[in-house]
């Protein structure tokens, strides 16, 4: 497990070594917990993400059941994500019915911007934990008045990792990057764009302050995802959201 959040990451998979030293080989990853040990963290970590799939299935099924088209948004911290739904929200209220899940670890900041734009929302606080699981969208469903045929929104907590692993039961992740935090973010942390369907770079009315390379920024997430579809967006000045807003409305 993750020592730090608990979120089930292998320890097996941890390499150390210094710039220009080769790869090391797997069994010298330079980790030091036994065969048994490790074989306890893969059980743990299979119980964990196979609960948690078991929940997302379910999840899956009522979304499925009520033609609810649910997007689980996910980013760094301050990425733009709550800025990027209240934007969505005003663009298409009249249009589509739509909801917000918010996950942060603390306050109802999100969910009360969100509330102010007049839709359905519900914030989720995970305490010390890093990511939304399928168990907590499950409950907050419970006190979301979901029409049929709307857009759910799930603002997951800003991470760029440990949300990659929970299937929250959604039709597609959204990872969203801004300009001001460095083209090289897909090659980093590669599980999380592997896992997304579709990426915001947000923020590009800075791009003139910024040294943000988009045309590397796509190229680096499509390597690591040769299906990522990207939508070059500013949440501030409204700039590029028409094609992300088609994009919404193509998929319900
Ligand atoms: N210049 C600029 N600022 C933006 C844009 N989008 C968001 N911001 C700003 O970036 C900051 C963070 O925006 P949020 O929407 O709160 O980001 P978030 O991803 O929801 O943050 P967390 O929920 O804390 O992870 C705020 O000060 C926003 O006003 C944009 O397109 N351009
Ligand atoms: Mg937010």
């Amino acid at each position: 497990m993750c020592d730090s959040c608990g979120c089930s990451q292998p320890v097996n998979s941890v390499t150390i070594r210094r710039p220009g030293q080769a790869m090391p080989a797997p069994d010298a990853a330079g980790h030091h917990h036994s065969h048994q040990a490790q074989g306890r963290v893969v059980e743990v970590r299979e119980a964990v993400l196979g609960k948690n799939d078991g929940i997302a299935a379910h999840n899956r099924e009522f979304f499925k059941e009520r033609r609810i088209v649910a997007f689980n948004l996910v980013s760094s911290p301050g990425s733009g994500k709550t800025t990027i739904l209240e934007r969505t929200i005003r663009a298409l209220r009249e249009e589509i019915p739509m909801a917000v899940i918010e996950g942060d670890q603390q306050t109802m900041l999100d969910a009360e911007r969100i509330d102010a734009t007049g839709v359905p929302v519900v914030q989720v606080n995970t305490g010390a934990g890093c990511h939304l699981d399928a168990d907590m969208v499950h409950q907050a469903l419970h006190q979301l008045d979901l029409g049929e045929n709307s857009l759910l929104f799930i603002e997951n907590v800003g991470n760029l990792v440990c949300p990659a692993m929970f299937d929250l039961g959604e039709a597609a992740k959204v990872v969203i990057i801004s300009v001001t935090e460095g083209e090289d973010k897909p090659l980093k942390y590669p599980a999380m764009f592997d896992a997304a369907s579709l990426c915001l770079i947000n923020k590009t009315d800075l791009l003139p302050h910024v040294d943000f390379d988009v045309a590397r920024c796509r190229e680096y997430g499509l390597r690591v995802n040769h299906h990522l579809e990207f939508f070059e967006i500013s949440a501030k000045t409204g700039e590029g959201m028409p094609a992300w807003l088609d994009w919404l409305r193509s998929q319900i």
